[in-house]
């Protein structure tokens, strides 16, 4: 992408209305604006962030065995007075009624949909299990939105619903998502934790958050310093078999939310014992058959007999993790992004636009680049150097190449890794090994 082109509406100024770091940062680096409160509009680099944490949790869902599906955003109340939460819910719900007087809602979470078509389609043990998820906008009307896409009212979510026969089956899908979990964070570089949570409105007694430590996270949190350690299951990983061992390394050592901590009853002290402040970026939860039941999701056992199913719901922040992750990896001159999320891996400085001997080089290393396949944002404006080096940093992009004149006349472009200090000259005559490098990684 050129520079010259591209809709990024930078910020030299930090905008007064923002109270920590990430919300500044994606307000100054041009990745969302607020259209209403809670309420934000995704720019160019801000929608590619986003897409590509999609990408990632949907490659672990699939790999997990979760299928995909697309649910819609407005749902009817009607689903939801079968399971006695249309009332229950309250003035987070987004009601609406449309021009045939119909009782209509914008969804805060979906689980009367699904369980609605899994009552109506699956009929005998024989299709179970299962487990769907879909990646789609959700509404709750937060008394405090704040804090930008961390707590917004609208904001995108990944939620899928296990379906089994019996209570060892729905454990099983649920230790599956709790690997998936831990491998999607690990993924884009965040450190999340597992902690034992209070299952608040969705319901049900077995629940984990996903707990990202940050200064600013909402929640105060208590854990084992050896869970900052414990390495996320690798790609040997095997859904089939039984996960309980690994759920288990990691639900053994102490982790708790504030609701859930009990300083006098804790297991550890000392040195050993975290107190920390936590970002949720995800939620799971078994509840049997809170759902399954008022909705009438049974199907037919071997025997014939009928059976109520065992669900459990799993959910991840997605438009939240944004936030995260820049809380989790930034300096004072902007957002470091780890490579797996970045708008671009690469960002090419041209130090004089114009320069016939600038341009040819720049264009030339831009067109290698994109042929190797590598997502680069190509800085071709006329512009100061301090401007197009600040702008970069701003943004985040993991590696950077500056291209000037004194560089050509030696031969030598200019690296920089994002994060790390150091710029190091390399050749122009050995870029091509570094592309292929950057294509294979
Ligand atoms: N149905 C269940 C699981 S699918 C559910 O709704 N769980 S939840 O309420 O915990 O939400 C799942 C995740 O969505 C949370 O862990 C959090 O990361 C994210 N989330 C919840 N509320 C907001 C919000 N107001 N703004 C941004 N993200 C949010």
């Amino acid at each position: 992408m050129r520079r010259s082109q591209l809709f990024l509406p930078t910020l030299k100024e930090t905008p007064s209305e923002a109270k920590i770091v990430s919300h500044r940062l994606m307000l100054r680096a041009g990745l969302v604006r607020q259209s209403a409160a809670g309420i934000y509009t995704w720019l160019p680099a801000g929608y590619r962030v986003l897409r590509k944490i999609e990408q990632i949790v949907r490659e672990e869902q699939d790999r997990a065995g979760a299928q995909e599906v697309l649910m819609p955003t407005i749902q009817s109340a009607e689903v939801w007075r079968k399971s006695g939460r249309y009332d229950d819910y309250g003035k987070e719900m987004l009601r609406i009624v449309d021009r045939h007087d119909r009782e209509m809602l914008f969804g805060p979470t979906a689980e009367e949909v699904i369980t609605d078509i899994v009552a109506n389609e699956i009929t005998s043990y024989r299709d179970l299990p299962k487990n769907l998820y879909n990646i789609q906008w959700k509404f709750r009307d937060e008394v405090r939105p704040r804090f930008g896409v961390m707590r917004g009212r609208e904001f995108l979510m990944k939620d899928n619903y296990s379906f089994d026969l019996d209570y060892e089956s729905a454990r099983h899908s649920y230790n599956k998502m709790f690997v998936a979990y831990l491998r999607t964070y690990a993924r884009m570089g965040l450190t999340a934790i597992p902690m034992a949570a209070d299952t608040g409105p969705i319901g049900g007694d077995l629940s984990h958050e996903f707990i990202v430590l940050a200064d600013t996270g909402e929640s105060a949190v208590f854990c084992d310093k050896a869970l900052l350690e414990l390495p996320a299951p690798g790609d040997e990983v095997d859904y089939d078999s039984d996960l309980g061992s690994t759920v288990e390394t990691w639900a053994s050592h102490y982790a708790a939310t504030d609701e859930k901590h009990d300083p006098d009853n804790c297991p550890i002290s000392g040195d050993q014992l975290v107190t920390a402040r936590g970002i949720e970026v995800g939620h799971i939860f078994y509840f049997g058959t809170k759902y399954s039941e008022p909705l009438g999701a049974t199907v037919q056992g071997p025997d014939g007999q009928k059976i109520t199913l065992e669900m459990g719901s799993y959910g991840i922040g997605v438009s939240r993790l944004v936030g995260a992750i820049i809380e989790a990896s930034h300096d004072d001159a902007g957002i470091i992004w780890p490579e797996s999320v970045a708008p671009w891996l690469v960002g090419l400085i041209n130090l004089k636009a114009g320069d016939s001997e600038c341009d040819a080089a720049s264009e030339k290393i831009y067109a290698d680049l994109r042929a190797a396949g590598i997502e680069a944002l190509y800085d071709d404006r006329d512009e100061r150097a301090g401007t197009k080096f600040a702008d970069m940093d701003l943004v985040g992009i993991p590696w950077q190449l500056t291209i000037g004149p004194r560089g050509i006349k030696d031969g030598k472009v200019d690296v920089k890794r994002r994060g790390a200090d150091e710029k190091v000259e390399l050749a122009i005559d050995a870029l091509d090994d570094w592309i292929a490098e950057r294509a294979g990684s």
